[in-house]
């Protein structure tokens, strides 16, 4: 979530860009071709930060080695939440106000139209394969709390200690400086969709969600329509930042809706912040709300308030960390359904 000096650069001309018309303008070639073409070989992974490169990448590997996209998709998202020096996801992830980490994860597969979630699971490493067995080995969809942790028990899971020694530490500063705020970097969700070379999609959600949190509060990751949504007619988008600011509009759910009207993924991504943005009190650089999407087609793209997301992509022989489009109330030019009205 670093602001890069060269971002507000690329922010200003892709606002101009969008706001002229043409919401691909401005891009570095590289990511142009990418935009314009989509992947050039399948399966296609994207997810959201830096960090969701190597995920992407063993999603890739796991479905060239025969695991299905579910599988990728699991695999992929099992590798961040394992990554103990994430504070965001799995293990490591900042706990609540009470210093308890609470995890939060969905699975969707576009095939069937099946979903599977968790929310507020607490000492289980792994809550996207608990998510999947509740997809594949219950009736329901979402499982909370307890009920989640006993399911997780049954199915073979072990429980364990989340809250890491730097997490306490960080947990126990935020207690002495006894402010009740929430951190303003305490969130980081991995959200990962991919297309296979049958058309068919998929994605996950995964998260410890906002750092400090009211015990029990769930935001927007494991939601399906909100932190994740995928639909094998058309595509498939997921979400990180605020999730109170993203659940209120079932966000994922309207960029897909977006892409079935026929946008191109990226610009998906920018109506639904601009619909958001014109509805809510707060405005562009106060949301912090980021999508991903992925169409069809192949084609991907994003797009995030303020300083915008970095967001990876993974196809064989492609895989990039890249720039989001930023929709922010600082740069001339700027998309964003709040903007005309303030450019006057
Ligand atoms: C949440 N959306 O719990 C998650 C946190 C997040 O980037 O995505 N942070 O609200």
């Amino acid at each position: 979530m670093s602001f890069k000096s060269h971002h507000l650069v690329w922010v200003g001309l892709f606002g101009i860009a969008s706001f002229l018309g043409n919401p691909q303008g401005d891009l570095v070639a590289a990511e142009k071709d990418a935009l314009s073409a989509g992947a050039k070989a399948y399966p296609l992974f994207v997810s959201t930060w830096p960090f969701g490169q190597p995920a992407n990448e063993l999603a890739r590997k796991t479905v060239e080695n025969g695991g299905s996209l579910l599988d990728g998709v699991e695999a992929g998202i099992r590798l961040t939440e394992a990554d103990f020096k994430n504070q965001s996801v799995g293990i490591g992830g900042l706990p609540n106000r009470l210093g308890v980490v609470q995890l939060d994860a969905c699975i969707m597969s576009g095939k069937g139209h099946q979903a599977g979630a968790v929310g507020g699971i607490e000492g289980i490493l792994h809550p996207i394969s608990v998510a999947r067995k509740v997809m594949e080995n219950t009736p329901h969809v979402l499982i909370v709390g307890q009920g989640a942790q006993d399911f997780a028990v049954s199915q073979g899971f072990s429980v364990q200690n989340l809250l890491t020694s730097e997490s306490k530490i960080a947990w126990e500063k935020w207690k002495a400086e006894q402010s009740g705020k929430l951190p303003e970097d305490s969130h980081d969700t991995i959200a990962l969709v991919g297309l296979d070379s049958n058309g068919n999609l998929a994605g996950g959600c995964s998260t410890s969600g906002l750092a400090y949190k009211i015990p029990g509060r769930v935001g927007d990751s494991p939601l399906i329509g909100d932190g994740l949504y995928v639909d094998n007619e058309v595509g498939a988008a997921g979400a990180t930042g605020v999730g109170e600011n993203i659940l209120r509009y079932s966000g994922s759910f309207l960029v897909v809706e977006y892409m079935r009207q026929g946008l191109h993924p990226q610009e998906a991504c920018i109506k639904t912040i601009e619909r958001i943005a014109r509805l809510d009190p707060l405005n562009l650089d106060e949301l912090f709300i980021n999508f991903i999407a992925i169409d069809k087609q192949g084609r991907f793209g994003a797009a995030g308030t303020g300083e915008g997301f970095e967001y990876s992509v993974t196809y064989p022989g492609y895989s990039e960390v890249l720039k989001s489009a930023a929709l922010s109330t600082r740069s001339v030019g700027v998309i964003g359904g709040n903007q005309p009205e303030k450019l006057k």
